[in-house]
């Protein structure tokens, strides 16, 4: 017979098998990569080992009451009805708790906020059911939608690792460098939501909200949109392509490459069509 720790641990590798991608979500937080997602962790950890430590006492000082001092073999009630020592120490325990819960939690939501002296800001617009990214520094700006095949979805086909967490084209930053991002919508509510980096923003339309994030290690992170806005909400993922400082300048170029031959490309294209309606009016005018 398995046990029951054998029987969690099966379920978690099916889990695991059978979405690949969520695997790291099973038990805890995502592996953070900057310094406000490892503070986060840490107050993650920090409470939910305090929640602990009071289900144990509160639970086990209640059951040992019940079991030892109950009615069947002889005890009385005792009665501590309106008594002020009790009370005040029910009052002032949980009372330090909170405070002691609160004081490191306050430190990182401070740190969350801090935008100032970023190295490169970035604005994101989250529309239905895309995100939109504009590099203020660097002049560059690119939708980015979701990339999982249609047969995917709709169950023709196997999914795939990445399902629904990839798109046609990933934010990319350089590693290490502090990122200010202003987030806002041009439709309805968005969220802008990167568990590694520790971000989680409202996009809000006629609003612009800041966040920032300084990833420490290179590699690409998902996340999605975290506040239902429509039909198509589990359809907006996020992909961040953390590169060294060298890729991060050779992908501005090839986007600003791209960017100006498709300008080029655009005028062409209309002065090919002024062109032609000229001619076409000079015929016109000569058939009349
Ligand atoms: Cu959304």
């Amino acid at each position: 017979m398995k046990t029951k720790g054998q029987r969690a641990g099966l379920t978690g590798a099916a889990l695991a098998g059978s979405q690949p991608a969520l695997a790291e979500y099973a038990y805890n937080l995502q592996h953070p990569v900057s310094e406000v997602a490892r503070h986060v962790f840490g107050l993650h950890t920090l409470i939910m080992l305090v929640c602990a430590v009071i289900f144990v006492l509160v639970f086990g000082v209640m059951f040992y009451s019940l079991v030892r001092h109950r009615k069947s073999v002889g005890h009385q009630a005792a009665n501590f009805h309106e008594n002020t020592s009790v009370e005040i120490i029910w009052t002032i325990i949980p009372f330090l708790i909170l405070v002691g819960m609160a004081y490191p939690a306050t430190k990182v939501v401070i740190d969350m906020k801090d935008t100032t002296n970023p190295d490169m800001t970035v604005k994101i617009t989250g529309s239905q059911w895309k995100w939109n990214y504009d590099y203020l520094n660097d002049g560059i700006s690119f939708y980015s939608n979701l990339a999982t095949p249609r047969e995917q979805i709709m169950g023709a086909a196997p999914k795939g690792e990445h399902y629904l967490l990839e798109v046609d084209e990933a934010m990319v930053v350089p590693v290490g460098k502090r990122i200010r991002l202003l987030i806002t919508a041009s439709d309805v509510i968005h969220s802008w939501w990167v568990p590694a980096f520790g971000v989680k923003q409202d996009a809000i339309p006629g609003f612009i909200r800041d966040s920032w994030f300084a990833a420490d290690t290179i590699g690409t992170y998902r996340g999605q949109c975290a506040e239902l806005c429509g039909k198509d909400h589990g359809f907006m993922p996020i992909v961040v392509e953390v590169v060294s400082e060298d890729d991060y300048k050779a992908w501005v170029a090839k986007k600003k490459d791209v960017a100006r031959s498709a300008a080029v490309a655009g005028r062409t294209a209309v002065e090919a069509a002024a062109r032609r309606s000229v001619v076409n009016n000079r015929e016109e005018s000569l058939h009349v």
